[in-house]
């Protein structure tokens, strides 16, 4: 997978992608990220790239002709799969969404900044507009870093272990089990009986329970699909 990310704060994601799991996946050859500066696009003096909003109002825009240069010239090295807008009036990201990306070969990500960019170019080259969530950051950096985590990690190869996607929370629709390391007891504090038992089944088994505890505890909204989706009775306890 390549990710072609587009930001006016390229600094921000470069430090991003050059730790943790991300620079591991690029140093195996399994994931390309890169990060291209859209003030390197722009024609006018001072690189600058956004102006002021026609009709009036606070917040800058970020003009449609550096973001076009930029996608222009990406498009004519290779063919993309989705250029990714990043917006709080997108689609909210959710696991679903990540899996469906995970697929992709090349894909762009356009970071909005200030009050966004000029709508024409959303209509002109975004095919797809996603929010991580019912709040406002000041610029759509991080949000970029959410869903390239959330793509990569997916990937065949990326995590060392590589059964440990399918286990996360909301993989098969419900959270995560509760899980414990050593010491079998600390202050007094102790492991489920059964963990130590080496009883696969039986574990297997707590675990199953441990998820669908914490789900109806926490998440009942999960709960709820996850129960109307599964044909399985002994699920709905
Ligand atoms: Cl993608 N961008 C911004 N600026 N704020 C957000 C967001 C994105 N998703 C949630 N809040």
């Amino acid at each position: 997978m390549r990710i072609d990310i587009i930001t006016c704060l390229p600094k921000l994601l470069e430090s991003f992608f050059a730790h943790s799991i991300l620079k591991r996946a690029q140093e195996k050859g399994i994931a390309e990220v890169h990060v291209h500066d859209l003030r390197d696009f722009t024609l006018l003096k001072h690189k600058q790239v956004d102006d002021y909003s026609y009709g009036g109002g606070a917040g800058m825009v970020l003009m449609i002709e550096p973001i076009d240069r930029c996608i222009s010239e990406l498009k004519s090295q290779r063919t993309y799969d989705a250029v990714i807008y990043m917006t709080p009036d997108g689609k909210t990201f959710d696991q679903q969404t990540a899996n469906r990306f995970s697929m992709f070969t090349n894909i762009i990500i356009l970071c909005g900044h200030y009050k966004g960019v000029d709508e024409r170019a959303r209509k002109a080259f975004v095919t797809h507009e996603i929010s991580i969530g019912d709040y406002v950051l000041s610029g759509g950096e991080l949000a970029a870093a959410v869903v390239s985590d959330a793509l990569i990690r997916l990937i065949p190869g990326v995590l060392s272990d590589e059964t440990s996607a399918l286990t996360d929370s909301f993989q098969d629709s419900l959270l995560a089990p509760a899980v414990y390391t050593r010491p079998a007891e600390y202050k007094g504090m102790t492991v489920p009986e059964i963990l130590l038992s080496g009883n696969d089944k039986e574990i297997e088994k707590w675990r199953f329970q441990s998820a669908i505890d914490r789900t109806k505890e926490r998440r009942p909204d999960i709960y709820i699909k996850y129960t109307n989706d599964s044909g399985d009775d002994r699920k709905k306890n």
